[in-house]
Formats: structure tokens, sequence, C-alpha cells
């Protein structure tokens, strides 16, 4: 296979994109250099001083690993100075980062999960960065605020992902299709491996916390079960594969087809509307997914539809195979 770079890449089969501009290939470009950056030192974790906990609580009340902090600090200080931005937001920030003005800006928003999946490090499983990208309404002046992040998903100008495991590869949408791509360490470069990406109509597993199935309402137990039973239209029941790594689950569900499900967990804490985040998780997943033929809903609403109310705003996740999520669909209607 020829070896085409993310950059040729974008050059070549997405000038048709609204994203396929100089200061966004400058974004992707710095989006990669810091995934380059991130991945070798996931890669070293266990000869790094960077395993385990900074003994810190992120605003979802979640423990912060140290390579969370490295991985966030590594995003943040880097895009500030791409000169494409006006405002990122962090799974791990509270609240929004307005690019200082004492940095060249442009009319990008990104919003990023800059480790997903980070509670797995020390066991050596495989983690991920998450990114959405979105374009200011051109014209706006004066410091970017909230209602410029609060945007639905079909606003995504880009959206994809990084996932560091046996191989480092990213995977990403502009709204052209689905391409994935495979870090050469040997020359630095992520280099074409997955063009045009698809999803399979339907799959053969699925994937959820079954431990969460006490929190669940009936509907979704229904659903749940359907999968595992003789009467879907497999007649037979799927296979069962959970990494509890959000961006291992999808990248296998993208690849194999099936469906990952984070329903509501009822009686849980914080989890009444699901654990995954809208901005940083759901939304950049759904663009890839739909893009690659599948769908992703939060069992009732398209994800992609949904306008966030608020910067961390949870979801309920059932996304993958177009014929599984529609089989979700008719059991929670
Ligand atoms: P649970 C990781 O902490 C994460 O945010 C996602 O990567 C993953 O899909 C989910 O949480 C796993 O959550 O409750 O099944 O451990």
């Amino acid at each position: 296979m020829s070896q085409v770079t993310v950059t040729e890449h974008l050059l070549l089969h997405q000038q048709k994109s609204p994203a396929a501009t100089g200061v966004f290939t400058q974004l992707l470009y710095d989006l990669i250099l810091s995934a380059k950056l991130i991945s070798r030192s996931v890669n070293k974790a266990g000869l790094l001083d960077v395993l385990g906990e900074t003994g810190e609580t992120n605003v979802q009340g979640e423990k912060v690993q140290k390579l969370d902090e490295y991985a966030n600090s590594v995003l943040i200080h880097r895009m500030e100075r791409s000169g494409a931005l006006c405002m990122m937001a962090s799974e791990e920030n509270a609240d929004v980062i307005v690019v200082s003005d004492r940095f060249e800006r442009g009319d990008y928003i990104l919003i990023f999960d800059p480790l997903d999946g980070s509670s797995n490090i020390d066991v050596n499983v495989n983690v991920g960065t998450i990114f959405s990208i979105h374009k200011r309404e051109s014209g706006k002046k004066g410091d970017p605020g909230l209602e410029d992040i609060l945007q639905p998903g079909d606003r995504q100008v880009a959206a994809g992902y990084f996932l560091y495991g046996p191989s480092t590869m990213m995977v990403y949408t502009t709204g052209f299709g689905v391409h994935g791509f495979t870090l050469d360490p040997s020359v630095g470069e992520f280099l074409l491996s997955h063009p045009n990406m698809t999803i399979p109509e339907r799959g053969k597993i699925y994937s959820v916390n079954e431990g969460n199935y006490p929190l669940w309402d009936d509907k979704t137990k229904s659903a749940i079960n359907h999968f595992k039973s003789f009467d879907n239209w497999r007649s037979s029941p799927y296979s069962a594969r959970y990494v509890g790594s959000l961006v291992a689950d999808f990248h296998r569900t993208l690849l194999y087809g099936g469906i990952f499900a984070y329903p509501r967990n009822y009686k849980k804490t914080g989890q009444g509307e699901g654990k995954l985040r809208l901005l940083c998780e759901a939304a950049p997943l759904a663009f890839v997914a739909e893009q690659a033929g599948g769908k992703a809903i939060d069992g009732t609403r398209r994800i992609m539809e949904i306008v966030p109310e608020q910067l961390h705003e949870r979801v309920p996740l059932f996304i993958g195979s177009r014929g599984d999520v529609d089989d979700v669909a008719g059991f929670l209607a």
C-alpha cells in the first residue's frame, strides 16, 4: 500500500470538506503531534514514574491518573499554540479554556477527552484520546463562550480518536467517510491503513458492563437480554466483549460490528443519565459511527441531534451496527 500520511490524505481526499483549509491542516498536525507525545509516554508507562494516581479528583469525581494529567497538559499546551483555536474544553477541566490572545487564534473549537479509560493504564489495557472539532460561527467577535461550544453533534466539522494499543491508531472523519491510520514509529508518521471504514449492518458482539444490570430499567434489561437470546436476527446469542475502555470497545465495534451500550444506571449517583459525556465522548464517536454507516442513540434520540445544556452533560449511549441499534430502539421506544 502506498504510504499516505494523514495530512496528504486530508489534502488529497478531503478538499470537498469545509475542514480542508490550511488552518485545519495545522490543527490536525498539532493534534497528531500531541498524540505522538502521549503515545510515547503511554508505551513507556511501566518504566516512567507516570503510573498510578495523582491523588486528585477531577470534575467528574474520578481519580486523576498521572498519565491523564500528562496527556491533558500536552494537548492544552500544544493546541493553544496551533493558531487554529479560539477555545478548548477537556473532560479533565471543569470550565472551558479560552485561548489567550497572546497566541494567534482561529475560529476552531476543540473538545477532547485526553486519555479515556486511563483507569486501565496500570494493567496495560488500551486507552485512547477522543476529539471533536467545531467551528465558531464566522464573524463572531470577542472572546468565545459556552454558547459557542454547546453545539449538537451535527455541527461538528471533524471528530475521531487515537487508540494506544498494540499499535497506535488514528481514526477520524471530516464528514466524508471514516479513515484509519497506523503510527509507524520508525518514521514517526501515521500512515493510511484503513481507508473508507464501514461498520457491518449487523454484528455478533454486544458490549456492556453487565455488573450494572440491577441498575437498569426493565426496557433496558429487555434490550440487552435480546442479544443474549435465541430470538434475535441470528437466532443465536451474541458474544460478550467488554474492555472497559470506550475507545477500545468502540474501535472493535466499528471494525467487527455489533453494539456498545452504556445505559442509564439508576440508583448509581451521577449516572442517572449514564456515565459517558455527550460533548467529548458520545458526539464525536456518533459522528464516526454514522459516517461509517452505523448509528448512535441515547435510547430514543439520535446522539447527533442532542443540543447540550451544560459542558459535562452525560448521556446514555447505544452505538454500533445500524440493525443492532435499531433493535435497541425498538425495545426502548
Ligand atoms: P465502567 C473509562 O473510565 C470510561 O469512561 C470509558 O472509557 C468506559 O467505556 C467506561 O468508563 C467504563 O465504565 O462503569 O463499565 O467501568
